[in-house]
């Protein structure tokens, strides 16, 4: 199977700029899409319910992986979203992971009125780099990028990278 654009994982703990990242990215680069996994998630019902406690979907991962495969398969997706070894190897290129300082995070969390116990859990993942751990044991390690995303210039500079890295070739071929 082959693609004529790659598909990118953007991801990392919650609040580290992933949604702001694949926005710019899709704008920037024409044929690439923000796949948002959490608006998949919420609008084709792929979940078993809401963790009230955690104030999260419970993700049904086999329908989700259902739900999106017709369109990452075609290639050009930029998937946003807070896991990344749910997907299948074959289906992505690239996997960047975004980090970000605790203090920051907390901010931005604590900004989004997150409970003290949901933000607690994120930025234990942040300092226990959870999502870099995840992405390294998930995918080969020449695809896998950790990128720091603290300020707009760390984000401008990420896209620039990120988009420098598209070359026209035929995707989903192996290496
Ligand atoms: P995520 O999708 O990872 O949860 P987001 O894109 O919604 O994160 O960003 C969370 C908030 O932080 C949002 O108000 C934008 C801000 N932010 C994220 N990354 C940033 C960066 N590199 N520079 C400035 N602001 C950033």
């Amino acid at each position: 199977m082959s693609r004529s654009l790659p598909n990118i994982i953007i991801t990392g703990t919650p609040g580290v700029g992933k949604t702001l990242h694949c926005e710019l990215l899709a704008e920037r680069v024409p044929g690439m899409k923000h796949l948002s996994v959490n608006d998949v998630v919420k609008e084709k019902e792929c979940h078993e319910g809401y963790d009230e406690e955690f104030q999260s979907w419970i993700v049904d991962e086999d329908k989700l992986l259902d739900t999106i495969e017709e369109q990452v398969k075609a290639g050009g997706c930029i998937i946003d979203w807070h896991a990344c070894d749910l997907f299948p190897k074959s289906w992505i290129d690239l996997v960047v992971v975004l980090r970000v300082d605790h203090t920051t995070l907390y901010d931005r969390l604590k900004a989004r009125n997150y409970p003290e116990n949901k933000l607690q859990e994120n930025l234990d993942s942040e300092i226990m780099e959870v999502l870099l751990q995840e992405a390294r044991d998930s995918y080969d390690e020449e695809i896998v990028v950790e990128l720091q995303s603290n300020d707009t210039e760390d984000m401008e500079s990420n896209v620039d990278r990120i988009e420098a890295w598209i070359p026209q070739r035929n995707y989903g071929e192996g290496p």
